[in-house]
């Protein structure tokens, strides 16, 4: 198997952690964003959505997008679990997994990229190009900050975000957090809940990944 990978990127860092939490090792191919090697013809015949991470299989099988490729692992790995230990865990999980990347690693992507010069013309991943909005900076810091006290209040009911251990739900937030340093924002010290969570996530192994 290989990651298509690109270390800086958030996305491709959920599915590290994850490997990196089921004690797996895959071989990484980087895909250099900054030089826009996902957008060459020998990427778009791995991915013709031109993102990282994809994961090649054996057999030659691509799957791409991370719920994806979380997917295919839990089901071929599922020890530790982490998309939920029963049918009523799993839809816990996979809500809170979603309203994290909706609110959180979304808004800081809005934050970002509607931002960086680097981005003109690319607002978006994928191979159409849009034109960044300046207004939505403000929009994208403004929901990274709702999220963050959303996360606080969570975690002032749960240990972890979608209930007493640690899941998909946990990795998609602590990249939203690091992320949000890209925009130079952090968890405020005030939301002690959420500070205590992100310590502790970020102290495991994996979250070096
Ligand atoms: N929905 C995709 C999102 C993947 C994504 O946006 N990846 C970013 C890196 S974090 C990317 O490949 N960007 C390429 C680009 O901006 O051209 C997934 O779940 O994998």
């Amino acid at each position: 198997m290989k990651l298509y990978n690109h270390e800086a990127a958030p996305n491709p860092r959920r599915a590290r952690i994850f490997i990196a939490e089921k004690g797996l090792e895959i071989e990484t191919v980087n895909v250099d964003l900054m030089k826009g090697a996902q957008f060459k013809d020998d990427f778009r015949a791995v991915n013709p959505w031109c993102t990282v991470p994809a994961l090649e299989l054996d057999d030659g099988t691509t799957i791409s997008e991370v719920q994806g490729i979380w997917r295919y692992l839990e089901a071929a790995h599922p020890e530790p679990p982490l998309l939920g230990v029963d049918a009523k865990d799993a839809g816990i999980v996979a809500m809170w997994e979603n309203r994290v990347m909706l609110d959180g690693l979304q808004a800081v992507a809005e934050g970002f990229r509607n931002f960086v010069k680097g981005f003109k013309g690319h607002a978006l991943p994928g191979p159409d190009g849009y034109e960044q909005i300046p207004e939505l900076v403000e929009r994208g810091r403004l929901r990274t900050e709702n999220f963050f006290k959303m996360l606080d209040r969570r975690l002032g009911e749960s240990e972890y975000i979608a209930g007493d251990s640690y899941t998909a739900a946990d990795i998609t937030a602590q990249v939203t957090v690091d992320f949000a340093g890209w925009i130079k924002m952090e968890l405020p010290d005030e939301l002690a809940n959420a500070k205590r969570w992100h310590d502790t996530v970020n102290s495991r192994p994996s979250a070096k990944a």
